[in-house]
């Protein structure tokens, strides 16, 4: 199914009020599940000794495979026996409040289309790949299952606060582009990396990016990039400190950084606990925008 077929469907008349619609699994063309089928194959032998080893066990769990594009409500189904989250059928990204609500309730929202062949290796919006090869396995994980929930909740409270751009890059620093220290090194949990063949690599080892130690304080100053690598990545030591971290009141965390200024995301601040101090070098070559990633 297209991109703008499902646009089309994103039509309020075929959406539900939470923005869910029907996956429509047996309309999937054959080209398309060999398009899962390929990405699948090539993420899996990247991450391979990359990933956590919570994301791997997940997998084999979830029994997800390049076995074609995944059913959502059949994964659901094993999903839900270990953690309660369900996987639910969305056109795009949907409105914050939307996200939230579904997090809160354990649902995640996952794109049902996949990246058309010229968006192969990139691709900005959420297809059904990065959601579920990037953001499910770790449904699975019973501490980062109640993190996510918490972020819900956290989002909705944030709302009301007018604090989302804190846990926007919470979000990001985290969820999407989040490391964690293991016993035999550093090694990824955030589907933004999990998802992408060459920020798999380059987050774990380039020397351009700087990695540094979880400090959700810190991390909520620190601006965020979103069509290139990180030029930052923060490094948690395990899920449930992670979920320590945010089991607070974001309240006086929000009253702790206002005001303050913004770091860059190249930067680093005086008193920061910096694992790896990055050289920039890919940045100051152009990134992106050089051609020098290519692909993500
Ligand atoms: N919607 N489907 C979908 N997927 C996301 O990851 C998503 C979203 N809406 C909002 C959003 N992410 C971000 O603004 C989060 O930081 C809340
Ligand atoms: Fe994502």
């Amino acid at each position: 199914m297209t991109a703008t077929t499902l646009k089309n469907r994103y039509h309020a008349a075929l959406r539900a009020a939470d923005f869910t619609i029907d996956q429509a699994w047996e309309t999937y063309p054959a080209d398309e599940h060999d398009r899962w089928d390929r990405l699948f194959r090539r993420q899996k032998q990247v991450t391979s000794g990359r990933a956590c080893s919570a994301a791997l066990q997940a997998m084999e769990a979830l029994e997800l495979s390049p076995s074609g594009i995944p059913h959502m409500g059949r994964l659901s189904d094993k999903l839900e026996k270990i953690t309660g989250w369900r996987v639910v059928p969305v056109a795009g990204l949907v409105p914050d409040e939307i996200f939230f609500d579904h997090l809160a309730n354990r649902r995640f929202p996952a794109g049902a289309f996949i990246r058309p062949e010229a968006e192969f290796d990139y691709l900005q919006e959420p297809d059904i790949f990065h959601d579920i090869f990037g953001h499910v396995p770790l449904l699975a994980n019973p501490v980062f299952a109640d993190f996510m929930e918490a972020y819900g909740k956290g989002g909705q409270r944030a709302m009301q606060l007018d604090q989302l751009h804190n846990l926007a890059r919470l979000y990001w620093y985290t969820v999407e582009f989040g490391l964690i220290r293991e016993e035999d090194g550093l090694h990824i949990y955030g589907a933004g990396i999990l998802s992408s063949p060459q920020e798999t690599v380059f987050a774990l080892e380039d020397d351009s990016p700087n990695r540094i130690a979880f400090d959700v304080r810190r991390l909520m100053r620190t601006k965020y990039i979103i069509d290139d690598f990180q030029q930052t990545y923060f490094v948690v030591d395990s899920f449930e400190a992670l979920l320590d971290a945010c089991y607070q009141d974001f309240g006086s965390v929000y009253a702790d950084v206002k005001g303050l200024a913004d770091y860059e995301a190249h930067e680093l601040a005086p008193g920061d606990p910096v694992l790896h101090r990055g050289t920039h070098a890919y940045f100051d070559a152009g990134g992106r925008r050089n051609g020098l990633a290519g692909v993500s």
